[in-house]
């Protein structure tokens, strides 16, 4: 279990997950007033920013990081380099009413990664988490939907927040409505919230809102949901199935662009798409989507680098486990199988698959002897010591260790 445990029944309490996820979760904005302002403190706080800002680094890789929006000013929005900002500049531009986002909080500050992590093992898809800390009387983004569904966690101070309608139901990011839209366009918000420390906002994906102050400022963190669609699925399948079927590859007829007997290509559409009916496995499908995911998960640091040089120790009597909160997928190609986890895959020879699968969905420690496997001793150790060093596996105690087992405290903390 993490430190400071976040999970969606969290989130959303008092309010029931379970109604959640079948009366709002892609229908309606929800909103739960708690009225418990250090609700989020164990995330997040105003005292962090500093910490964020000042003590972790970040490369271009990740894009924009720091991020300045002001819609009353003449460039609403501009980007500055993580790297090179100071804490001094950032207190001058907001000072002069400019909203400063802080992106991809879940790759700089633990607690948010926890609580991205146990979102994206929850949910099955990418989340990302988003500073905003907007100064009194401002406004950051002009009007706009977003193409992710968001979790709005108030962490300090207020915030009003107006809903409109959704022009698109539950846009794609490829959509092409994406834009600022005027007030003139949008018409009266159907909801006007206004958002106190430890209060909860849930927006589907396609509803224009704005966010702005009064007389308080404000800090809030955006959880940011990016489903995979039906649409994803789809073309994983297809991608799958033209693979392994030659007349998915062949080319259209010649011409067809301008063909008039579009009468003749429907027919056909029609019989392409029977045939990828009979050929679709949805599991084709789920575990390319499971490698994307799994590529883009955090794995988060648990103090793994004191075991590494223990590895060569590790012997039948060891006793190990999975890290932490870890989730994993076994997927088969051809000959070889993976175990997919985050951050990571470790391919192997068809032959493992079962010593993996007990691995993966192994809930609690096991010493490496009682591992039921068809491999031999000594091949079970060089799997479960590559399964360390790759990050799926810790040692929870050595064999000379039995006598004197770790506290249960300690093995909790791994
Ligand atoms: O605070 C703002 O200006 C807008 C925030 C927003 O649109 C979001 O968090 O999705
Ligand atoms: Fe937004």
């Amino acid at each position: 279990m993490f430190t400071n445990y976040f999970s969606l029944e969290q989130l959303l309490q008092p309010f029931s997950q379970q109604i959640f996820l079948k009366e709002y979760w892609e229908e309606k904005p929800l909103f739960i007033a708690r009225r418990l302002p250090n609700y989020y403190s164990a995330l997040f706080s105003l005292k962090d920013i500093e910490s964020v800002v000042c003590f972790t680094s970040a490369n271009d890789f990740y894009g924009e990081d720091i991020i300045l929006a002001n819609c009353k000013s003449d460039q609403p929005y501009q980007s500055t380099n993580f790297n090179e900002t100071n804490l001094n500049q950032l207190y001058i531009f907001y000072s002069q009413g400019n909203t400063i986002i802080l992106n991809a909080l879940q790759r700089r500050w633990k607690p948010i990664a926890e609580l991205c992590t146990t979102l994206q093992s929850f949910f099955s898809c990418k989340v990302q988490a988003n500073m905003y800390l907007t100064p009194k009387n401002a406004q950051g983004l002009k009007p706009h939907f977003d193409t992710h569904d968001v979790f709005i966690l108030q962490v300090e101070g207020c915030k009003h927040w107006h809903i409109y309608g959704s022009p698109i139901s539950l846009p794609l990011p490829n959509i092409q409505m994406q834009k600022e839209w005027q007030e003139d366009e949008i018409g009266q918000p159907l909801h006007k919230i206004y958002l106190h420390a430890g209060d909860f906002l849930y927006i589907p994906r396609g509803y224009i809102h704005k966010a702005l102050t009064s007389e308080s400022s404000s800090l809030h963190l955006t959880i940011g949901i990016h489903p995979f669609s039906w649409s994803n699925l789809i073309a994983q399948v297809l991608e799958s199935v033209t693979q392994k079927d030659v007349r998915f590859r062949k080319s259209l007829p010649i011409g067809f662009a301008y063909n008039k007997n579009e009468l003749f290509l429907e027919k056909q559409l029609a019989e392409m798409l029977q045939l990828f009916v009979k050929k679709a496995y949805a599991s084709d499908g789920i575990e390319k989507l499971a490698e994307t995911l799994f590529q883009q998960y955090p794995p988060i640091s648990h103090g793994h680098f004191t075991q590494l040089d223990s590895i060569s120790e590790i012997t039948l009597d060891t006793v190990l486990r999975k890290r932490q909160d870890i989730v994993c997928k076994i997927v088969n190609h051809f000959d070889r199988v993976s175990i997919l986890f985050p951050g990571n895959q470790v391919h192997g020879p068809k032959y493992i698959e079962s010593t993996l699968r007990f691995i993966a969905n192994s809930q609690e420690s096991f010493s490496v002897k009682s591992i039921p496997s068809n491999l031999n001793d000594d091949s079970k150790l060089l799997l479960v010591r590559s399964l360390v060093e790759e990050g799926l596996l810790t040692i929870v105690f050595k064999a000379e260790d039995k006598s004197k087992p770790v506290l249960k405290q300690e093995i909790d903390n791994r």
